[in-house]
Formats: structure tokens, C-alpha cells, sequence
């Protein structure tokens, strides 16, 4: 089997950390030993050293105010390095990357969240990718309220989860209408559930999307 980039996405608080290691625990114990793929978790902002910093500065509230290109082209930058530097070399040696965010959350906060033009991030998703997209995407899909209240009950807040309500209504939309034109890809899961419905979800489409004959 060839490498595979699956991707989590959808508003704040939706469970793709928590889900991201279920799903990665689930993969381990699936393949038969001796044929057990390399499984790399990785997110974004933040998967390279690089990203890493970039991530401290695209997250950390106070400071300087962040103008929205900006944020669109620090959130580029961040994507290019992690490609070029992890996602396609592993996806050569045949891993399976288990990546949190990719480039529909670029489409999503700040096409439809900031309202930057949407041509315009299509075209820098294609620099920053090389038109590398996902093998699958899975959007779990919350409410935007129960989203933002378990992570308010988290404790601090980073700069985006900060921004106003309607603001991550706008993205919410935005996944909406991504899912709706890309269904061979994008796959819809409520989030809304328990965590153990939501891990069944995924893995059912998990088996029967990419993982058919393993
Ligand atoms: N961004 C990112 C852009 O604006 N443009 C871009 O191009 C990119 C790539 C990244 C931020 O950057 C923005 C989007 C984001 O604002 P992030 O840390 O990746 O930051 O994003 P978050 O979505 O904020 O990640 P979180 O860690 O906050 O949320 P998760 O990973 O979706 O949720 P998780 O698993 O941490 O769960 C949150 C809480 O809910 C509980 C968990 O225990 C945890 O406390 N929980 C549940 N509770 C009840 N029922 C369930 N089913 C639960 N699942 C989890």
C-alpha cells in the first residue's frame, strides 16, 4: 500500500486531537504484523521547526494585531515547509500521515471566516502544495457553540478561538460548502456525539474508503 494523507478538520473544539490518536491507535492494531506502515500524526500550524514558530506567532494572543493577509501567508508558509519537508518524504516511504488541518482550514477561516478572496487562497494552497491534496478528509462536524465551549472549559484561549461568534459561523459555512463540492473526498462526521461513536464513524469510513483490502 502507497503512503496515504488523511486529514481532520472543522470549527474549534470539534475532537480532532482526541480523534487523531484514536485513529492512530486503531491503524496500529489493524495491519498484520510485520506489515505495520510508519504512522505519523502531524498539525498545521506547527509540523515543522519552522511551523513550530510560526505557530507560537499565528496563535498567541497580545501583541502586535495581525492583519488578515498576514495570517493568510504566514498559514502559506507553514504549509510549504511542512510539505516539502515531511508530508511528501513520508508519503514516499509509504506512511500514513494522520494530519490535523490542511489546506480546506485555510479555505474556511480565511476565505470564508475573514472574507479574503477565495480565488486567491486556491492559488497559494496550489504554491504551498504543489497540488498535493489528501487522500481522504474527515470534517467533524460540531456545532460551532458545544465547539467553543469545550474548549473555553479548557482553560486559556489562542487568538482565533477568541474571535467573535459569527466569525466562526462564517467558517462552519465555509466547511459546509467545501463538503458539499467535494464529496469524493471530504467526509462528514458528526461530532456533536460521544467520543467512542465518533471513533466508529471514522473508522467505518476509514475500512471502507481506504483501507478496503488491509
Ligand atoms: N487555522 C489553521 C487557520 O485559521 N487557517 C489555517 O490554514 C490553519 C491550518 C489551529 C488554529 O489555526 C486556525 C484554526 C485554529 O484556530 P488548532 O490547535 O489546530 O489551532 O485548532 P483547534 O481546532 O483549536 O484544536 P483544538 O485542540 O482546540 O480542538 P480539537 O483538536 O478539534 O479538539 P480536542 O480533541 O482537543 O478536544 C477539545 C476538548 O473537547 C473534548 C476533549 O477532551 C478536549 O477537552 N472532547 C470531547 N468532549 C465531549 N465529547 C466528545 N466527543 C469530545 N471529543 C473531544
Amino acid at each position: 500500500m502507497g503512503g496515504k494523507l488523511i486529514v481532520f478538520e472543522g470549527v474549534e473544539g470539534g475532537g480532532k486531537t482526541t480523534q487523531i490518536e484514536r485513529s492512530r491507535l486503531w491503524l496500529l492494531s489493524r495491519f498484520h504484523s510485520g506489515n505495520i506502515p510508519r504512522i505519523i500524526v502531524t498539525r498545521e500550524p506547527g509540523g515543522t521547526q519552522l511551523g513550530k514558530g510560526l505557530r507560537r506567532l499565528l496563535l498567541e494572543s497580545g501583541g502586535e494585531n495581525i492583519c488578515d493577509r498576514a495570517e493568510l501567508l504566514l498559514y502559506a508558509a507553514d504549509r510549504a515547509q511542512h510539505v516539502e519537508n515531511l508530508i511528501k518524504p513520508e508519503l514516499a516511504k509509504g506512511s500514513i500521515i494522520l494530519c490535523d488541518r490542511f489546506t480546506d482550514s485555510t479555505i474556511a477561516y480565511q476565505g470564508y471566516g475573514r472574507g479574503l478572496n477565495l480565488n486567491l487562497i486556491n492559488q497559494l494552497n496550489e504554491i504551498a502544495t504543489g497540488g498535493l491534496q489528501s487522500d481522504l478528509t474527515l470534517w467533524l462536524d460540531i456545532d460551532v457553540e458545544v465547539g467553543l465551549s469545550r474548549v473555553k472549559s479548557r482553560g486559556i484561549r489562542d487568538r482565533i478561538e477568541q474571535a467573535d461568534l459569527e466569525f466562526h459561523r462564517r467558517v462552519k459555512q465555509g466547511f459546509t460548502e467545501l463538503a458539499a463540492a467535494n464529496r469524493q473526498r471530504i467526509f462528514r462526521v458528526d461530532a456533536n456525539r460521544n467520543e467512542s461513536e465518533v471513533t466508529q464513524e471514522i473508522q467505518d469510513i476509514l475500512t471502507q474508503n481506504l483501507f478496503v483490502n488491509c
